[in-house]
Order: structure tokens, then C-alpha cells, then sequence
């Protein structure tokens, strides 16, 4: 609560991404995954698809796959299938309830590999368990381009853990969404069918079932714009009208036009990137990407 309380307080109003994922949230997403528009999910996948062989034989076998969220996506479960005699899977998620079903789901799938799930903010370092066969290296795994919907300072500070969780010889494979045509990028936000405007809608929902908030989501609309200056997609609800929200006891004016942020998901240049992986102690060894350059699924070393 503290968290809507203090974004629904500043002067530009903004709301942490968490919140979109509620049930009709997950499965929201799921649908914008499948969208036309929404090139990033399968143009990773079929870059996975094409190097999965360099891939595994980069990681060699016997390596830990450290997860930071919970997966069950097919670029989990391509690796699972394909790394060799993996050591363990270790998904590691803040939500109880998204770890135990993907930890279960993968772990009937796969059941010559340990899954040890981890229940962690990974934004802070966290232990690793101790699975019976000894790893020879830990892969830090995070797909999705998800590190786009952190701030650089964020982003930073989430490689770091990265890095201490990666360990002596260990190594990072992450999914960077990356710069390109500006009307590429804004269709991929503004689908033909709405499903993105409904899945930034629902955050209101979400609001009101879980936190007892008052929004009126007919008066809110879907807005998703790149800001070139920042390399980001701005996400956010504008008010239709002058109207007071109740949340926590608290009441919030909204001026007609204003914008409550929602998501932030920023678009890297390979060299920014590089730049990046390099101030958290990464060295960028290999990046695969598409033939248009879209998007890129990176192995960065520990250094
Ligand atoms: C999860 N994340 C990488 C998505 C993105 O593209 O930033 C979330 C999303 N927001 C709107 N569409 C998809």
C-alpha cells in the first residue's frame, strides 16, 4: 500500500509495474506475447531457436540456471531441454504463488532436473541453495527484455546482484529489446486489438479488488510513447477529467489530461548494453540477434 500511496503522491504520478500482475494481468500479458505487433517475444524465441547448439555449448554442461523471476516461458523450457546434465534450475521469484506453480509445472516436465526454487526480492543478493549434484558454473538467466522496465539505476544495481549470484566463472544470458524505428516500437504498445490498453487499464483494476481504490477505469486511457531523449516507451493512464481518487484512506486529485506512469521499457543500443553489463562487471561475449535487429539475447562473462 505504501508503494500507491507514494507514487500517487509525487508530482508526476507513477505507479511501480508490479501492479499489472494480477490473474487477468498474467493472462493479459500472455495474450500481448502472441500479438503481431508485439515482436519482442517471438523474435527472441527464434533467435534462441537458431543458436540454441552455441548456446549450450557456451554454458557446457553441469551448470546451475539461476532464473531471476519465474519462468515457464519456452525459452525456459528450450534451455532445460537442451542444456546438458543441468546441476539445477533455480527460479527465484517474490511472488509464493508464481514460484510454486512454475517450480512445479517444469519440475513434472523435467524430471531429471532438480528444481530449487528460491522465494526472493532479487533485487538484493540472496542465498543460493545447494543442490545434491555440485555446479561447475551458474548461469544467471533473465529473458524478456525485462531489464528494459528498470531505470539505468535500477538496472545497475539488479546486474550487480546478478554478479554475485553468478559467481567465480559464471555467466549471465539476458534478453535486451533494442533500439529501433520509432513507429515499430509504438505499434508494439498501441496493438490493433487493445490488448495492451486493456492489460494498463487492468493495473486500475487490480487497484481496486486487491487494495480497496476507487478508479473508474471508463475514465482513464491507454497512452504508450517512445521518448527518443530517454530511449524509452512512457506507458501511462491519462485522466479523462478533473476527478478524486480514494485509496488507503487517502484522497489523489487528477487534473483532465493528467498521466499516472504505469511502465517504463527502455531500448538499448549494443553499445549501451555493453556499457551497462560492463560498470556491474560483466564483459559482453556473444550477442545473437535477429536479421532486423530487433532484439538480442546476449552471454556476458563475469569479470
Ligand atoms: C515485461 N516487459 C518486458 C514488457 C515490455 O515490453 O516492457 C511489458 C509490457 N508492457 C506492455 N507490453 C508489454
Amino acid at each position: 500500500m505504501s508503494e500507491i500511496i507514494e507514487g500517487l503522491s509525487k508530482q508526476h504520478k507513477s505507479l511501480p509495474p508490479k501492479f499489472f500482475y494480477d490473474e487477468r494481468g498474467s493472462r493479459l500479458f500472455d495474450a500481448i506475447c502472441e500479438l503481431p505487433e508485439y515482436y519482442l517475444t517471438r523474435t527472441e524465441l527464434s533467435i534462441m531457436q537458431t543458436h540454441i547448439d552455441e548456446i549450450v555449448s557456451l554454458v557446457g554442461p553441469q551448470a546451475s540456471l539461476i532464473e531471476f523471476g519465474s519462468g515457464s516461458s519456452l525459452k525456459t523450457r528450450m534451455l532445460l531441454q537442451n542444456l546438458e546434465r543441468l546441476a539445477a534450475y533455480v527460479p527465484v521469484d517474490i511472488s509464493r504463488e508464481h514460484l510454486v506453480a512454475a517450480a512445479d509445472w517444469l519440475a513434472a516436465d523435467y524430471p531429471a532436473v532438480e528444481v530449487w526454487p528460491v522465494l526472493a526480492d532479487f533485487m538484493q543478493p540472496f542465498e543460493l541453495p545447494n543442490p545434491s549434484v555440485m555446479p561447475l558454473r551458474n548461469i544467471v538467466y533473465f529473458p524478456g527484455s525485462t531489464i528494459g522496465n528498470f531505470s539505468p539505476d535500477e538496472a545497475h544495481k539488479l546486474l550487480k546482484v546478478m554478479h554475485v549470484e553468478a559467481g567465480e566463472d559464471g555467466a549471465l544470458l539476458i534478453g535486451v529489446d533494442l533500439q529501433k524505428d520509432i513507429g515499430v516500437i509504438e505499434r508494439a504498445y498501441n496493438d490493433e486489438d487493445g490488448v495492451t490498453a486493456e492489460f494498463n487499464l487492468n493495473m486500475l483494476s487490480h487497484l481496486n479488488n486487491e487494495f480497496g481504490a476507487n478508479f473508474n477505469l471508463d475514465l482513464f486511457r491507454h497512452s504508450a510513447v517512445y521518448d527518443a531523449e530517454h530511449c524509452r516507451v512512457k506507458m501511462s493512464l491519462i485522466s479523462k477529467c478533473e476527478q478524486i481518487i480514494r485509496v488507503g484512506g487517502q484522497s489523489f486529485h487528477f487534473a483532465e489530461g493528467e498521466a499516472l506512469i504505469t511502465e517504463h521499457s527502455h531500448k538499448y543500443t549494443l553499445e549501451q548494453f555493453s556499457g551497462m553489463a560492463q560498470k556491474a562487471g560483466f564483459v559482453v561475449d556473444t550477442v545473437w540477434t535477429d536479421p532486423e535487429q530487433l532484439f538480442s539475447v546476449q552471454y556476458c562473462l563475469r569479470m
